[in-house]
C-alpha cells in the first residue's frame, strides 16, 4: 500500500527563529533562500540567525538551564521527551513532506524511516533521564570518608547538524542532550533548516519549557561560528566535514568547551568469496546508494575477493542501474537528488576526476536529466589506491570496487584511509568475521549487513572521523560532567 502523497505546494508554516519559546525574525532582519533540490527552485525564505541571535538564544538556554529545566524532576523530563517522540510520529506526514521538499529524499523514506527513527531516539533517551546515576567509591585515604560521584548536565549545548539527515541527526544530539538535563541551541544546515523548526514547535507542544530547545537556522561561518566561539556555550556537538570540524576545534579554544565531532568517512566494505553473494550485493548496494550516498557511513570503498570480483561488480552495476532516480514525491522514486547545486558540482567533479585518472564507470558516471541535482548511481572499477575517488569522501552515489587476494592485504587496504567511521564484512566464516571486525580501525563494523542503526548502538569515528560517540548510553558520558564528592565523616 502506498501513502497518499501530500501536496508539495501546501505552505511552509515555520520559517522564523525559535528563541526562548518565541518565533522571531533575525535581529538584523536577514533572511535566506531555501531551495528544492529536485527542481533547483526557491522553496521559501527563512530567517537567518547572526551573532546577535545566537547570543540571545544562548542567554535563553542559560536561563532555562538554571530555571525551569533544572527544577523539573527527571521523571517529568522523561515524560516530555517521550511525548515529543509521540508528537513526531503523529506529525510524520507533515515532517516527511518538509524533509522531502527541503532535502530531496523520497517521501516514503522520510515518513516511514526517518521520522520514526528520530522519534525512537526520543523514546530511548527518555528512559535515561531517570537513570543517570553516580557511584559510591571506597577509597583508601582513610576510613572516615564517604565518596560518591554525580552525573550533572554539561550546561548549554550547541548542536550543529548537516543536511543529509536533517531531522535524524538533530534527534541524535538533542534527545541525549535533553535527557541529561542540558539545554540546547540547535543550528540546522543552511540547505535544510525546515524539519528542525518543526522539531522546535513540537518540543514546545510536548511541554519543554521555553528556552530549553532554541532553533536558529543560519550559515556555518556566521551562525555556526558564533555558537562554537561563544564563551557561554559549554559544549558543541557537531556533525559535518572533517575540514569544518577542525575549524570548530579552533573556535572552541576560547573557553575550552567540550566537543563531540562526527566527521567524514570513506568506509571500506569487504566481500569474501565465501559470502552469500546475492545478499552481499544487495546489502552493499544499499550501503552506498542509501540516501543517494549522502551518508557519513556509506560503504564507498568496496573490496571484493578476486574469485568473485567480476560477479560482484556486475551485480552492483545491475543493482545501481535498477534504481529509479527522481523527485521524492513520485512514489516510484528510490533515490533523490544531491542536496544543493554546490554539492551536485562537487560530486560531478569527482565523477570527472575518476574518469580522467583512468577509472572505468561500469554504470552511471553522469547526471540524470537536466533539471534538479540528480546523479546516476555509479560503480567505478579499475581504480587504484592512489586515485582521488578512492581516497576522498565523495558523499554521493558513487562506489569504487577493488580486488584483493587475502585477509592481510585487504585489512591493510581498508585501514589505509585517514578516516575510521565504519566498515563492513561479508563472509560465512565466523572466525574470519570476528578477526576482521577486531582489525578494522573504525567505530562501527557491520557483519553480513550494512547501515544498521539503532538508538541503543553507539556510533562515531576513529582517526579523522571524529571524537566521541552518538547514541547508546555511551553518548550520555559526552553530555554529562562527572563530579566527585568526598565527604569527611570525622566532624
Ligand atoms: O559541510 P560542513 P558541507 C562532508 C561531505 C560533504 C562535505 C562538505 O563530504 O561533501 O562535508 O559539506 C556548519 N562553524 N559532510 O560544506 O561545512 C554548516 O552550517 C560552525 C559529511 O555542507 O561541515 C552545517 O550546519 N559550523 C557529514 C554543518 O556545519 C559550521 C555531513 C555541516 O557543514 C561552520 C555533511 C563553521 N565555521 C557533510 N561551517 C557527515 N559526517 O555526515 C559550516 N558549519
Amino acid at each position: 500500500m502506498t501513502d497518499p502523497v501530500p501536496d508539495p505546494n501546501a505552505p511552509i508554516t515555520r520559517t522564523r527563529l525559535l528563541i526562548g519559546g518565541e518565533w522571531v525574525d533575525a535581529a538584523d532582519g536577514k533572511e535566506f533562500d531555501v531551495y528544492n533540490p529536485s527542481s533547483g527552485e526557491v522553496l521559501c525564505r527563512v530567517a537567518e540567525a547572526g551573532p546577535a541571535d545566537i547570543d540571545r538564544a544562548v542567554r535563553s538556554a542559560r536561563q532555562a538551564l538554571e530555571g525551569p529545566w533544572a527544577q523539573m524532576s527527571p521523571l517529568d523530563r522523561s515524560k516530555c521527551l517521550w511525548r515529543l517522540g509521540e508528537l513526531l510520529e503523529q506529525h510524520a506526514p507533515e515532517i516527511g513532506r518538509v524533509e522531502t521538499l527541503d532535502q530531496g529524499k523520497p517521501y516514503g523514506a522520510a515518513v516511514h524511516a526517518e521520522v520514526p527513527s528520530a522519534a525512537n531516539l526520543f523514546y530511548y533517551m527518555s528512559g535515561w533521564a531517570t537513570k543517570l546515576e553516580g557511584e559510591v567509591i571506597p577509597i583508601s585515604a582513610g576510613p572516615n570518608f564517604h565518596v560518591y560521584t554525580r552525573r550533572e548536565p554539561v550546561g548549554v549545548v550547541g548542536c550543529i547538524v548537516p543536511w543529509n539527515f536533517p531531522l535524524v541527526i538533530a534527534a541524535w544530539k538533542v534527545a541525549p542532550a535533553l535527557a541529561a538535563g542540558n539545554t540546547v541551541v540547535l543550528k540546522p544546515a543552511e540547505q535544510t533548516p525546515l524539519s528542525a523548526l518543526l522539531l522546535g514547535e513540537l518540543a514546545l507542544e510536548a511541554g519543554l519549557p521555553p528556552g530549553v530547545l532554541n532553533v536558529v537556522p543560519g550559515f556555518g561561518p556566521r551562525a555556526g561560528q558564533a555558537i562554537t566561539e561563544h564563551n557561554d556555550v559549554d559544549k558543541v556537538s557537531f556533525t559535518g566535514s572533517t575540514a569544518t570540524g577542525r575549524r570548530v576545534i579552533d573556535a572552541a579554544k576560547g573557553n575550552l568547551k567540550k566537543l563531540s565531532l562526527e566527521l567524514g568517512g570513506k568506509s571500506a566494505n569487504i566481500i569474501f568469496a565465501d559470502a552469500d553473494i546475492e545478499a552481499a550485493i544487495a546489502g552493499s548496494a544499499g550501503g552506498i546508494f542509501f540516501n543517494a550516498g549522502q551518508a557519513c557511513a556509506a560503504g564507498s570503498r568496496l573490496y571484493v575477493h578476486e574469485d568473485v570480483y567480476d560477479d560482484v561488480v556486475a551485480g552492483m552495476a545491475a543493482a545501481a542501474a535498477a534504481i529509479k532516480v527522481g523527485d521524492g514525491f513520485d512514489p516510484a522514486t528510490d533515490m533523490g537528488p544531491m542536496v544543493s547545486q554546490e554539492h551536485f558540482d562537487r560530486v560531478s567533479g569527482y565523477l570527472r576526476t575518476g574518469l580522467e585518472e583512468g577509472g572505468q564507470a561500469v554504470t552511471g558516471g553522469q547526471r540524470v536529466g537536466d533539471r534538479g541535482y540528480f546523479i546516476a548511481p555509479t560503480v567505478f572499477a579499475d581504480v587504484r589506491a592512489d586515485h582521488t575517488i578512492v581516497r576522498e569522501e565523495i558523499f554521493g552515489p558513487v562506489v569504487v570496487a577493488m580486488k584483493f587476494r587475502d585477509e592481510d592485504e585487504v585489512i591493510a587496504a581498508a585501514n589505509s584511509s585517514p578516516y575510521g567511521l565504519a566498515g563492513g564484512v561479508w563472509t560465512r566464516d565466523v572466525s574470519r568475521a570476528h578477526r576482521i571486525s577486531a582489525a578494522f580501525r573504525s567505530g562501527t563494523v557491520w557483519v553480513n549487513c550494512y547501515q544498521v542503526f539503532d538508538p541503543a548502538m553507539p556510533f562515531g569515528g576513529y582517526k579523522e572521523s571524529g571524537w566521541g560517540r552518538e547514541m547508546g548510553h555511551e553518548v550520555l558520558h559526552d553530555f554529562t560532567e562527572l563530579k566527585t564528592v568526598c565527604v569527611s565523616l570525622s566532624n
